[in-house]
C-alpha cells in the first residue's frame, strides 16, 4: 500500500517569482505594500512560502523579468534563504519586434533574435543549475490570410531544434500550449497535440507542460494528463485556476474537484510513486537517446492581483497538497475491482469517497511531524514578515510583469 504521508512529505511544488511582484489586468496593475524590488527580494518572499509549507523548495525565474548581472550569485542567494532555482521561463512576447511573432515571425532577423533569447536562457540554466527551460510562445495570427499557418510550423520546428541541440545532459525543455491570447485567430502552439507532436519529433529532452488555464472551457484536462503520462511526455504543470479564460487565479479556487481529478491521474500514472518524483534522471519517453529529467514539475503560474501575494502562494500550495492527499486516498484496489465488474456506481462511489474526505487534519499532523506549524496561513500571518517588508521596502521600483 502507498505510504501516503511519505509521498506528501516528498511533494515538491514550485513557486513562480512573478507571483510576488505586482500584477493586474490590461486595465490596471494595483501596487501592493512590501512588494519586492528585485529578484533577490522575490526569492526571499518565495522562501517564506517554503518555510511555512515545507513543500515549495524551488522558485521559477522569468527572463528578462528576473534579469541580473550574476546568475550564479542569484542562485547562491537562493540557497542562502533556503530555496533553489527551478525552471527558467523564456519571454519572447514583450518586445516590439515580436508584434507578428517570435520564432514563427516571417522575418529571419526576428526569428534569430527570439531563438538567441531561448539559447541565452539555457546559459542561465547552466549558471543557476536549473534543469528545466519552459517555452511559451505568444505567436499566432489575428486574421485569416495574415500569414501561412504551415510555414509558421516549419519556423517553429527549426527554432525548437536549435534549442534542443543546445541542451546539456540532464537538461530538458517543456513546451507550453495555449488556445488563444494574445493571438485571436490562430495560435501557433494552441493545444497539447501540437506541443506533443513537436516534442515527440525532437526526443526525450522535450516534454509538454500543461497550464491548467490554457484550454477551451469544458476541456477534460485529466484526460490530457493521463495520455501524456502514458506516453512519457508530461513534463510538468503550470497550475492556476480559471472561471473564464486564462484567469491565473489561485489553483484549486475555481474548481477543486477538477484539481483532484487531475491529481488522481498523476497518482495513477505513477508520477508521485513513493515520493521518487523529485529529480530522478532516467531516460523517459521519446525515441532519440540522451538523459532527461524524469520528474513531473508541479509549478504554479499565477498572479495575485487583489490578494496579498505570499499568503496567496501559501494557500495555493496548500490547495495542491489537499488535492494530492485526496487523490492518494482513493482506494485503487477497490476502484479497479468495481471497474472490472462493470460496477459503475460502485466505482464512482470509491472515487467520490476520497474526494469528500477532509484531509486537513492529516496535513496538519504531517506538518507537525516535520516540525512545522499545523496552519501555515496563521503561522505566516503571526510571523511579522509582512510588517517587516512593508516597512523596509520603501523606495525603489516595485517588481511587476513589465506589461
Ligand atoms: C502565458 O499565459 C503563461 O502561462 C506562460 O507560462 C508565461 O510564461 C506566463 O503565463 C507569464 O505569466
Ligand atoms: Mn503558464
Amino acid at each position: 500500500m502507498t505510504d501516503i504521508k511519505a509521498v506528501l512529505r516528498a511533494q515538491h511544488i514550485e513557486t513562480p517569482s512573478w507571483a510576488f511582484g505586482n500584477s493586474g489586468t490590461r486595465f490596471k496593475v494595483f501596487a501592493q505594500q512590501g512588494v519586492p524590488r528585485d529578484p533577490y527580494e522575490k526569492l526571499a518572499d518565495a522562501a517564506q512560502v517554503h518555510a511555512y509549507t515545507g513543500v515549495a523548495p524551488t522558485v521559477a525565474l522569468h527572463i528578462p523579468w528576473d534579469k541580473v548581472d550574476d546568475y550564479a550569485d542569484l542562485a547562491r542567494h537562493a540557497r542562502e534563504v533556503g530555496v533553489g532555482i527551478g525552471a527558467i521561463n523564456s519571454n519572447v512576447f514583450q518586445d516590439d519586434d515580436y508584434m507578428l511573432g517570435s520564432v514563427t515571425h516571417p522575418s529571419a532577423r526576428v526569428r534569430r533574435k527570439a531563438t538567441d533569447h531561448l539559447l541565452e536562457c539555457v546559459d542561465i540554466m547552466d549558471a543557476t543549475g536549473s534543469d528545466t527551460l519552459k517555452l511559451w510562445f505568444s505567436d499566432g495570427i489575428n486574421y485569416p490570410g495574415q500569414d501561412d499557418i504551415r510555414a509558421r510550423q516549419d519556423r517553429l520546428a527549426e527554432s525548437l531544434a536549435q534549442v534542443y541541440e543546445r541542451l546539456g545532459d540532464g537538461q530538458r525543455f517543456l513546451l507550453e500550449y495555449k488556445l488563444f491570447e494574445p493571438a485571436f485567430y490562430a495560435t501557433d502552439v494552441p493545444d497539447w497535440g501540437t506541443a506533443y507532436a513537436h516534442c515527440v519529433k525532437l526526443g526525450p529532452k522535450a516534454q509538454v507542460v500543461v497550464d491548467t488555464g490554457h484550454h477551451a472551457p469544458g476541456t477534460n484536462i485529466e484526460f490530457i494528463v493521463a495520455f501524456l503520462l502514458r506516453e512519457g511526455k508530461l513534463g510538468g504543470f503550470d497550475f492556476n485556476s480559471r472561471f473564464y479564460a486564462d484567469d491565473d487565479l489561485m489553483v484549486g479556487a475555481a474548481d477543486p474537484f477538477q484539481l483532484f481529478r487531475i491529481m488522481f491521474e498523476v497518482v495513477q500514472g505513477g508520477a508521485l510513486d513513493d515520493g521518487k518524483e523529485v529529480r530522478s534522471t532516467t531516460q523517459f519517453g521519446g525515441s532519440a537517446g540522451g538523459e532527461a529529467p524524469r520528474r513531473v514539475a508541479f509549478m504554479l503560474d499565477q498572479c495575485h492581483n487583489i490578494e496579498p501575494k505570499i499568503p496567496g502562494q501559501i494557500r495555493s500550495v496548500m490547495n495542491v497538497q489537499e488535492a494530492t492527499a485526496k487523490a492518494l486516498l482513493v482506494d485503487r484496489e477497490a476502484l479497479a475491482a468495481a471497474q472490472t465488474e462493470g460496477d459503475v456506481l460502485g466505482a464512482n462511489a470509491v472515487f467520490m469517497d476520497a474526494y469528500n474526505t477532509d484531509v486537513r487534519p492529516l496535513l496538519a499532523e504531517l506538518r507537525e511531524e516535520t516540525g512545522l506549524a499545523p496552519d501555515p496561513m496563521a503561522a505566516y500571518a503571526k510571523s511579522g514578515y509582512f510588517e517587516k517588508i512593508a516597512a523596509e521596502r520603501v523606495g525603489g521600483t516595485q517588481a511587476g510583469w513589465g506589461a
